[in-house]
């Protein structure tokens, strides 16, 4: 007895314990069993461990199985053999977190990450290192990559995270995007694959390994894809199953760029379409997006918010309708799990890109229905039925009988977002600040910095990327009988800065940045030189070090030159080369060295005629914590770094590309006083920052009948409706119209009985409740407006 209560026992724990995941050429299987699986990337550093609950709960509420997220080794590892797993870079505790949810977790450990991330996640000191080439056969690449993947391979099998271990982990992912770009590799590229495949496999982590878009992956690496489509994709082995590992929600913003967005009605295409095509595996790339806080972002030039358009937005509220969509469509490709990943296969093309695919199991069948033509749409017949697929989009028929998923056909609410003003008691309406010139003097007066080197450096090389500033100086001297001296001559800088400005003596002649997507640009001022010595100070800024390309590790940044004085007379001449010239340089801000910053800085700010319109300034200014538990953005209208260009500018001219920044509850002191911190570089007016909550401000639907949609002001009450028609209204959230069909009930009677007072309310869009209004035989549909 004894002995079988404790084999029991035994089994209970390993069955309990260890899970098992493997694939075929189908599905990846868990414990045996074929598996649709919904995932969704949240990158632990761009949120706050205070989010990460909340935010994987909603993924797990959005119909999602698992969570994605990359490792960056560069925030881990900013110095070598230095590690920083703290806060929000806390990954064993982001695992925990999404274990405690009870959903799956994908490890892309990379190292490299891209993700329009500072250098693609690598650390810059790895760069510096002697004789180093990334991503290749480098031995000194390879020992580091190595290094830093066997340690986080290391921690996480000590919290016995891997799936094999029990854990959420069910899949491993070394490098990325490879194959996009390993042709300049050559055979190296080739043997370095191999090599990542052997390396990882050595690790043992007991769950499969992928690699993405790595056609030439070496088995039992799975080959995946990403892009914003992948339903062509057929992977390298027929035992691989078709997996997506990046479906691009919608695109990253970049300075001077537009909003992207993407619509609700393409993901889900996307992704109908990629499983009635025979996929078993996506993941949304974003499902949050969330914020590049410090000096993560990627780049050059991409912005702080890392929003995405993903189905939650940076704060981690719920984008709808496109989070409500997807996890209908989650639930319908859940509920057919059986028939899409055992049932036999079988197509119908009927014609202009329409086609039926049907999954066929003894228990029963499950039918898409697509159509990728981009504008009529197909009637088609099926087993005696006729169907109507609107174009561009995809039906899903569970019991091939009855549509219970159209991908164009939106039944969630679309929720409008609204920033209010900061209601804290005693908060006055407008900030107080005070000022204080960022020092430069020693820099721009006398041309002094901290180390001094006969060549221009990348800026990488210098700062190790401890900074985004960097000072190039020199001195240059002018006898009074030189030739040039009192005409025309200018100062001439090939420049990689990705923001520069320039002063000759004290004075800032002026300050550029690359365009259109190039590197590098020509910075050219006319300049009057004095006899004597003259001071010229070069102020380089990096925006975010490039993340993707091919070596893309040695892409320029910084002042490469060459510099050069030119002259007019007659023809241009070059007067000076100064490129070899001995430069002066020093890393970084006299304000951030001074941590001016920090709240027991005892640095001297003044109250007095704050500037407006100045260059290389810091303000300050103290702010209560807004009531509530919305969240909270600081509102940086009128400040000049990152405006949108006169030329290029086709909306909201003149504003920051990036107006509100996401400043986390845990940021901040519920009760008490807060610092705000300003530096402008440009020349901005501090006067209209303010400190704003963002919340659902109105929610909309717009259903056909026979539909029942939920409307919610997420977990507020609905204060009142500010339109409701049923018949054949028109327009769009905010600007709804009535048609020239319309039911004779009082619909805004019927929707404030049901709705006004609650959190939520349900409504059943049928003639019985709204009237049969005649519409000349069309489909009748509600459109209503609510206010939160
Ligand atoms: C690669 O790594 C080795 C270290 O083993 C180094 O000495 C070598 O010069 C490196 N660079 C290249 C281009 O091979
Ligand atoms: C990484 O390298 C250091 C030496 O720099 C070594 O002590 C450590 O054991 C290595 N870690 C792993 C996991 O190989
Ligand atoms: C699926 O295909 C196999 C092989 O062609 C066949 O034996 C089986 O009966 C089919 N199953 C169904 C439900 O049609
Ligand atoms: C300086 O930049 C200009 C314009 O980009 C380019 O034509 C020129 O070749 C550059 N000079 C050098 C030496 O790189
Ligand atoms: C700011 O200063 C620049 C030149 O220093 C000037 O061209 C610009 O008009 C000023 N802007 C405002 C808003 O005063
Ligand atoms: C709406 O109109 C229909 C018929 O026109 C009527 O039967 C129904 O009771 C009305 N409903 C309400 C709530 O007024
Ligand atoms: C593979 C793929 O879909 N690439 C797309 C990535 O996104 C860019 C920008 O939107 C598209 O132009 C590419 O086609």
């Amino acid at each position: 007895m004894v002995s079988l209560r404790f084999l029991l026992c035994f089994l209970f724990v390993s069955s309990a314990y260890a899970t098992i995941v493997s694939h075929d050429g189908r599905a990846i299987t868990i414990d045996g069993h074929r598996r649709v699986l919904l995932s969704g990337s949240i990158h632990y550093p761009r949120s706050t461990p205070e989010m990460w609950p909340d935010l994987i709960k909603k993924g797990k509420e959005g119909g999602l199985d698992a969570i994605e997220t990359y490792v960056f080794w560069n925030a881990h590892e900013p110095t070598r053999r230095q590690y920083d797993f703290s806060g929000k870079l806390d990954l064993i505790r982001f695992l925990k977190t999404i274990q405690d949810e009870g959903l799956y977790g994908v490890l892309r450990i990379g190292p490299y990450a891209c993700a329009e991330w500072n250098y693609g996640g690598f650390p810059v000191w790895l760069h510096n290192m002697p004789g180093m080439v990334f991503r290749t056969t480098n031995k000194s690449f390879m020992d580091e990559m190595q290094n830093f993947t066997t340690m986080i391979v290391d921690m996480v099998k000590k919290e016995k995270l891997f799936a094999s271990q029990g854990g959420p982990i069910i899949l491993a992912q070394i490098e990325n995007e490879y194959g996009n770009v390993m042709g300049p590799y050559g055979d190296s590229g080739k043997a370095y694959i191999k090599w990542c495949a052997n390396m990882a496999q050595s690790l043992d982590v007991g769950v499969p390994w992928i690699m993405c878009q790595q056609n030439d992956a070496p088995q039992p690496m799975l080959n995946t894809c990403n892009g914003f489509y992948c339903d062509n994709f057929v992977p390298n082995n027929p035992n691989t199953p078709k997996m997506w590992t990046e479906n691009w929600t919608g695109w990253f913003k970049q300075w001077g760029g537009k909003n992207p967005h993407r619509t609700t009605e393409d993901v889900a295409f996307s992704v109908a379409r990629f499983f009635q095509r025979g996929g078993t595996f996506n993941n949304y790339y974003m499902y949050h997006g969330g914020t590049n806080f410090d000096r993560t972002a990627g780049g050059p030039y991409i912005t702080t918010s890392y929003d995405y358009d993903a189905p939650l937005d940076e704060y981690g509220n719920l984008n709808q309708p496109k989070y409500g969509h997807l996890k209908q469509l989650h639930d319908v490709l859940h509920s057919m799990e059986r028939t899409l990943t055992y049932g036999n296969i079988s197509t119908i093309d009927f014609g202009n890109s329409a086609s039926a695919t049907i999954y066929k199991t003894e228990e029963g069948s499950s039918c898409f229905f697509g159509n990728g033509n981009e504008n009529s749409d197909a009637k088609i017949s099926f087993q005696g039925e006729s169907y109507v697929i609107p174009a561009w989009s995809v039906t899903i028929l569970p019991d091939c009988k009855n549509e219970a998923y159209n991908t164009a056909k939106i039944t969630t609410q679309t929720s409008m977002m609204v920033k209010k003003p900061n209601e804290a008691e005693d908060t006055p309406s407008t900030l107080k600040w005070s000022w204080r010139p960022e020092n430069v003097d020693n820099f721009i007066l006398k041309g002094k910095g901290e180390s001094t080197q006969t060549q221009l450096f990348d800026q990488k090389v210098v700062t190790n990327d401890q900074s985004d500033y960097l000072w190039y100086m020199t001195t240059v001297k002018f006898k009074k009988r030189d030739l040039f001296l009192g005409k025309s001559m200018s100062l001439r800088v090939n420049s990689t800065a990705h923001v520069l400005h320039a002063f000759v003596n004290g004075k800032h002649i002026g300050n550029q940045h690359a365009e259109d997507g190039k590197f590098n640009y020509v910075f050219e001022k006319d300049v009057k030189f004095k006899s004597g010595r003259n001071v010229i100070a070069l102020l380089s800024i990096t925006v975010g070090l490039a993340n993707y390309g091919i070596f893309f590790e040695s892409k320029p940044a910084g002042i490469t030159g060459p510099i050069f004085i030119t002259g007019r007379n007659g023809d241009e001449t070059i007067v000076k080369d100064l490129s070899a010239h001995k430069w002066s340089y020093k890393t970084g801000l006299n304000g951030f060295e001074n941590q001016l910053f920090r709240t027991e800085s005892m640095s001297k700010w003044s109250v007095e005629s704050v500037p407006f319109n100045r260059t290389m300034t810091w303000y300050k200014a103290t702010f209560k914590a807004p009531l509530g538990n919305d969240p909270v953005v600081v509102d940086l209208m009128g400040l000049g770094k990152g405006a949108y260009h006169a030329e290029k500018c086709l909306t909201n001219c003149g504003e920051p590309t990036q107006r509100w920044y996401h400043v986390p509850r845990s940021f901040l002191n519920a009760e008490g006083d807060n610092t705000l911190v300003l530096f402008e570089e440009m020349g901005g007016n501090p006067s209209l920052v303010s400190f704003q909550t963002t919340r659902v401000g109105s929610v909309c639907a717009n259903v056909y009948e026979n539909k029942i949609i939920e409307l919610s002001c997420d977990r507020k009450p609905i204060s009142a409706i500010k339109f409701a028609s049923f018949g054949n209204p028109h327009g769009n959230c905010g600007s709804f119209e009535k048609g020239t069909c319309e039911s004779s009930n009082n619909t805004v009677d019927i929707l404030t009985q049901e709705c006004v007072g609650k959190e939520k309310c349900s409504i059943d869009v049928s003639t019985k409740k709204f009237g049969a209004p005649d519409c000349s035989g069309a489909a009748r549909k509600l459109a209503v407006e609510v206010i939160c």
